[in-house]
């Protein structure tokens, strides 16, 4: 069922929606059963045999799905690796990137946060990258467009929201994740009086908790993790509101080369969630482990039950599912 020429309901996106909007419940389906077999490995000490299972279940589901899907973001090999062809190659072109399972270390200790995700768009809607990181910042909806930016300072970006959110600086909360690689960004902050959260894992969790603030207490997101997350988080933002910039760190002349095999030919250049996520997108992600934006997965003696949540972008809508599966 095409929606071409249809207005969404409320505030949504007036791009053409071009994806099907039933695909939003199979794209959670997979997120489910990648999130079930995950969970099979929670404390198991085990990363690779966690993420193995949440790719094989991620696959399997896919066979199933009339749709002609190529993998643009995904797994470094394997079945899910980029350019990957998946779906009965019947229905509509689609691109998919995927996470079978953000956080496979937190999943392995069986730690907050670990999640399964998948975000779907039309044909070229979602941004290529390497294999690298990329600098983030994201705050949440209500602020001037523009109040923060990659090329300010942290110092100055904070300042800059505390005086449109009317708050002192030490009533922001920024979110970093806890790496060497950001001492210098958290002592800043720190500096500052700012609240700093620290992230073991899960940076796209985080991205999607700016926009949530009043429940989260999240004001901004800042920092590098892996580029593939920060186009899955940019497919989340584009179903809400919301602030964010991206920009690849192409530190080597090789993830440079490889960069401009995919089209970003200025390696400094910054993306909005908008380019990164342009086409009319889903976003899914289901909890593996009990965490902050999703439940985990949990089991009772006769079902499964699973905590989702499926976002569109064309009308903005965010869904948020718990599902019981009989044994
Ligand atoms: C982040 C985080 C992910 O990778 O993107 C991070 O959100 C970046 O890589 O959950 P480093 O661990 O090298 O900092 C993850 O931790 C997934 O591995």
């Amino acid at each position: 069922m095409s929606q071409v020429g249809l207005q969404p309901v409320v505030d949504g996106d007036l791009r053409p929606a071009t994806l099907d909007r039933a695909l939003a419940l199979e794209v959670v389906r997979i997120t489910e059963r990648a999130a079930i077999a995950a969970a099979a490995w929670r404390g198991k000490g085990d990363e690779r045999r966690a993420d193995l299972a949440a790719v094989a279940a991620m696959e399997d589901e896919m066979r199933i799905v009339n749709v002609d899907a190529r993998v643009v973001i995904g797994e470094m090999n394997g079945d899910l690796v980029y350019g990957a062809k998946l779906g009965t190659g019947k229905g509509p072109k689609i691109d998919l990137a995927v996470d079978p399972l953000e956080g496979s270390t937190g999943c392995a200790k069986n730690q907050p946060d670990a999640m399964s995700v998948m975000a779907v768009s039309s044909e070229g809607g979602l941004m290529h990258v390497p294999e690298c990181y990329m600098e983030k910042i994201a705050i949440g909806p209500g602020y001037p467009q523009g109040i923060v930016d990659l090329d300010r300072s942290p110092s100055d970006n904070i300042a800059a929201l505390a005086e449109a959110k009317g708050v002192p600086v030490s009533e922001i909360v920024a979110c970093v994740l806890d790496r060497p690689r950001h001492s210098a960004l958290i002592a800043e902050l720190r500096g500052l009086g700012v609240a700093v959260k620290l992230l073991a894992d899960g940076d796209i969790a985080a991205v999607i908790h700016t926009v949530n603030t009043d429940e989260t207490g999240i004001d901004i997101y800042l920092g590098s993790g892996g580029a593939s997350e920060g186009v899955l988080a940019a497919a989340a933002m584009r179903c809400m509101d919301g602030q964010m910039q991206g920009r690849l760190i192409l530190d080597t002349s090789d993830k440079r080369a490889r960069a401009r095999d995919m089209g970003i030919i200025d390696p400094d250049e910054k993306f909005g969630f908008e380019r990164m996520a342009s086409g009319d997108v889903l976003f899914a992600a289901t909890g593996v482990t009990q965490g902050s934006l999703l439940d985990g997965v949990r089991r009772t003696p006769k079902s499964i039950v699973t905590s989702s949540v499926v976002m569109r972008s064309w009308s903005h809508t965010s869904r948020w599912i718990r599902t019981e599966h009989r044994r």
